[in-house]
């Protein structure tokens, strides 16, 4: 299972692989971080697209082109607002990977690339996202669901070394 997963430090909209999953709000309308980046780098076309998809629930995902990205699909997932901890925080970012894995695999990518989903402005602690980033990865690899590649793309050498030391205990 765990020859599947890569993890590398860098730019999500550099990633050459089917799919990668945009850490988007309920408006799919672009904002910033990661999903600045992605809307940047695919074209204006992107935003007419997530503009007739019309929003998306917390914890759900939608998918759209990719247009000028190398990647042929964007998924776009929202995360929780990080509000402490008892607010369903976990359950909804756990349901923001298995969505946009089985999203990309009803839209025929065999390879997707992940961001950290709510740890940038929504503030989800970063190993415990990291924790349920994983789990919900090596379940998915396990149901044997068609996936070849999970890579999650780590924006900084602290999340680099999170995610490594995470990928240990969940994969080792
Ligand atoms: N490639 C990979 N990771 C990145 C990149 C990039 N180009 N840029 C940032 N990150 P955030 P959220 C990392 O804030 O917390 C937006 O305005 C970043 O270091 O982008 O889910 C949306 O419209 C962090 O680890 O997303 C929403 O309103 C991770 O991506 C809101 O932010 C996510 O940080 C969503 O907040």
């Amino acid at each position: 299972m765990k020859e599947k997963v890569e993890i590398v430090e860098g730019d999500i909209t550099k990633q050459e692989v089917d799919a990668i999953v945009n850490a988007a709000n309920t408006s799919l309308l672009g904002g910033g971080g990661v999903d600045g980046a992605i809307h940047r780098a695919a074209g204006p076309e992107l935003l007419e697209e997530t503009r007739k998809i019309g929003g998306c629930p917390t914890g759900e995902a939608r998918v759209s082109k990719g247009y000028n990205l190398p990647a042929k699909w964007v998924i776009h997932t929202v995360g929780p607002v990080w509000g402490g901890g008892n607010r369903n925080e976990e359950n909804l970012l756990a349901g923001c990977y298995k969505n946009s894995l089985k999203a990309s695999v009803e839209t025929g990518a065999k390879t997707i690339a992940f961001p950290g989903i709510s740890t940038g402005v929504y503030r989800f602690p970063l190993e415990r996202a990291t924790e349920i980033a994983m789990t919900e990865a090596r379940k998915f690899l396990e149901s044997g669901e068609g996936i070849e590649k999970v890579v999650f793309v780590c924006f900084g050498e602290k999340a680099l070394k999170t995610y490594q030391e995470v990928f240990a205990r969940v994969f080792g």
